[in-house]
């Protein structure tokens, strides 16, 4: 397969370009979200124009396999129909209320039952919203203030996550960023796999660590999956020390299984955050958890956290769209088997190309590092060849193929990406492998 050639260039210049111009002088750095600038593979951002099941198509005229789907909610690929018809309708019928709905009552329904320790749940728009609020209620709780994260963990931009934070921030070298006030001294940070860790955190100051927040597979620094034993220990610690533990599965929750990790690994956190896949590709996210514990959130309980757009008919009509197709018996399963033959075919490639990488998938989430391994933690995803990541990236791009353009970020595949699809990106990855070691 040979490199994909524009075909609307614009004269003199291509579209991307123009755009990128523009843009730089418009908006910060050009983008509406750090992880959308390309500069550390070594490309512009990508100007999306459509999408098509497992395709993008960008402002080139460009077609690409797409593995970074929207960062994960789009786990039908793009517009697919059955989302498209139900969004269309709900649109028909009204943006925006203001008020309660049917829909989010469906919704609601669909995540308990699929989320054993989700007993109660609150829609808000955006992750970072869900974490913080489940902070809040953990806080409130346990009349605590302390919170504990993991090292290259993401939970979104509020100020007590920027620190040690992955996704673009560890890709920017940003971890922890200035602007964030003493808040920040209330979080504590331990290594991804690490138990003695949080033992010694809880020895020290356990009286006053409201809550252990977790990827319980990190997914914002690469894809990191969990010990055997990890999310129990987690579990554990947290109950013996009467504090709670908090799921961020917002990029794992209906993708590593229907539900999410707490039911691919049999753990029930106190409260989980959602987004991405529950919004089908819409603004939606949510925090739910143990009814003990969200009756507390107001107007049952005293902790305030509100929003105009939570629950807005059109996400919710997204959401309860692509979960009633992700629902249907094999779906899991089918995506599992692409992400698991793509982790496979890209460590065989690498391992043909003689280069060192490890690989690893679970549910539809893959990742791929250039190093022997293991990679248990960020200290270790740290250590892979970042420059070799870019110019196999860049390698990629020019055959067609979007990935994140970041070693910190996980790949997604969508119930839409075909045995063809999967088969194209490996004989495209081998060549690009080639080009990357040469280069
Ligand atoms: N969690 C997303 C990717 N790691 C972040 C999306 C964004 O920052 O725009």
């Amino acid at each position: 397969m040979g490199p994909v050639t524009a075909v609307s260039a614009t004269v003199g210049s291509t579209a991307t370009e123009d755009l990128s111009l523009r843009a730089n002088s418009l908006m910060p750095g050009g983008v509406s979200s750090p992880v959308r600038s390309f500069a550390k593979v070594g490309l512009p951002p990508f100007y999306a124009s459509r999408g098509e099941g497992p395709r993008i198509f960008d402002r080139d005229g460009r077609s690409f396999i797409d593995y970074i789907l929207s960062w994960g909610p789009l786990a039908l690929g793009h517009a697919h129909p059955g989302v498209v018809d139900a969004v269309t309708k709900a649109a028909r019928e009204g943006l925006s209320f203001g008020t309660c709905t049917e829909r989010e009552v469906d919704l609601a329904a669909v995540i308990t039952g699929a989320l054993p320790s989700v007993e109660l749940v609150r829609f808000v728009s955006s992750g970072t919203e869900a974490v913080m609020s489940a902070v809040r209620v953990a806080r409130a709780a346990t009349g605590r203030d302390l919170i504990v994260k993991f090292d290259g963990g993401y939970h979104g931009h509020a100020d007590a996550f920027l620190v040690s934070a992955g996704s673009g921030a560890a890709t920017l070298a940003l971890p922890d960023s200035p602007g964030v006030p003493a808040a920040a001294t209330l979080t504590r940070v331990a290594p991804f796999n690490d138990l003695e860790s949080v033992e010694a955190l809880f020895a020290r100051e356990g009286d006053n660590i409201a809550c252990v927040v977790v990827e319980p597979v990190m997914g914002n620094a690469g894809l990191i999956r969990p010990l055997e034993g990890f999310l129990a220990g987690l579990r554990d610690i947290c109950t013996r020390r009467g504090a709670v533990l908090v799921f961020d599965e917002v990029m794992t929750g209906f993708r590593v299984a229907w539900g999410g990790a707490q039911v691919a690994f049999s753990v029930r956190p106190d409260l989980t955050a959602l987004g991405k896949v529950i919004g089908g590709g819409m603004p939606v996210a949510a925090y739910g958890g143990r009814a003990e514990l969200m009756e507390l959130v107001a107007p049952a309980g005293p902790v305030y956290q509100a929003g105009t757009l939570s629950g807005n008919p059109l996400g919710m009509a997204a959401g309860l769209a692509q979960l009633t197709e992700l629902a249907k018996p094999g779906v899991q399963e089918e995506m599992a088997g692409s992400a698991a033959r793509l982790a496979d075919g890209l460590a065989g490639a690498a391992q043909s190309a003689g280069v060192a990488a490890c690989t690893a998938s679970i549910g539809s989430m893959w990742g791929l590092f250039f190093t022997e391994g293991p990679v248990r933690n960020f200290g270790d995803a740290k250590r892979s060849q970042t420059e070799m990541f870019a110019r196999f990236h860049r390698a990629c791009f020019a055959r067609g193929v979007l990935l994140a353009p970041s070693p910190f970020e996980a790949g997604f595949v969508s119930s839409v990406h075909t045995d063809t699809d999967i088969a194209e990106t490996l004989e495209a990855a081998s060549e690009a492998l080639e080009e990357a070691c040469a280069a």
